[in-house]
């Protein structure tokens, strides 16, 4: 089944890559975006894709996205961000959250308006903003973080509000503990004690795969089904800060 073309950023590594890899196992044709061209090249060539290497933060990039995905697009899934530190809001480096307002807000907001017209031009549209349950709560140390998060989940539902009567619809998939090969060393800079330090003693967090088959899901219901919000964990996090640790 021909699905049309997907769009996909942060599609590098992780929930980006699961992500395109699913939904071209679902009919699309899958344009796969990061700023690494040597891995969505090699993901675009597995998946019969195409690779557009961009920074969601620059402008120019985008449009040049755009210009390149095609005036009809199906879906696009706002996938690139991520979190740096773990530090309290008395000590935090100002850098360290522009650089998660820009890549998780600023480059949600720039794709979006991007690929907004060929969205709705394909007549059957979606949206796919990654969220977080960082951004339904806030937690110690995560202040930058869970304000970026939470203002990916209010543009969402802004966005939702300012498109209806239009054939875009526009859903939130928010992630809890998914042990990826990135997330976790790039908030601790690299520190592979920190990052394994987040998933030790919890049986089966969520890996990428899983985060992939709730946007395949959402994707493929009827294009009269909004699916405003899924919040995805692992059987082991009851709650943010309520994580079953084995011994
Ligand atoms: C990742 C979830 O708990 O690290 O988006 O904020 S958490």
């Amino acid at each position: 089944m021909d699905r049309g073309t997907a769009v996909v950023t942060g599609a590098s590594s992780g929930i980006g890559a699961a992500t395109a890899r699913r939904l071209a196992a679902e009919g699309y044709r899958v344009v796969c975006v990061a700023r690494r061209t040597e891995r969505i090249e090699a993901l675009a060539e597995e998946i019969a894709g195409l690779a557009v290497t961009c920074d969601v933060t620059d402008a120019d990039q985008v449009a040049a996205l755009a210009a390149a995905a095609g005036d009809e697009i199906a879906l696009l899934v706002n996938n690139a961000g991520g979190a740096i530190g773990l530090d309290p809001v008395e000590s935090a480096d100002p850098d360290d959250w522009r650089r998660m307002f820009e890549v998780n807000v600023i480059g949600t907001l720039q794709a979006t308006r991007a690929l907004l017209p060929a969205l709705e031009a394909s007549g059957a549209g979606t949206i796919v903003n990654i969220g977080s349950t960082a951004g339904r709560i806030a937690y110690e140390g995560g202040g930058g973080y869970t304000a970026a998060k939470h203002g990916v989940a209010v543009m969402t539902e802004t966005l939702r509000l300012e498109l209806v009567g239009r054939p875009v619809r526009v859903c939130e998939v928010a992630p809890g503990m998914v042990q990826t090969e990135e997330f976790s060393l790039t908030r601790f800079g690299g520190d592979v004690d920190r990052a394994d330090a987040v998933y030790a003693g919890v049986d089966e967090p969520l890996v990428a795969d899983d985060v992939a088959d709730v946007v395949g899901w959402i994707a493929t219901r009827p294009q009269h089904v909004n699916v405003d919000l899924v919040v995805v964990k692992p059987i082991a996090q009851a709650a943010q800060h309520k994580v079953h640790r084995g011994s």
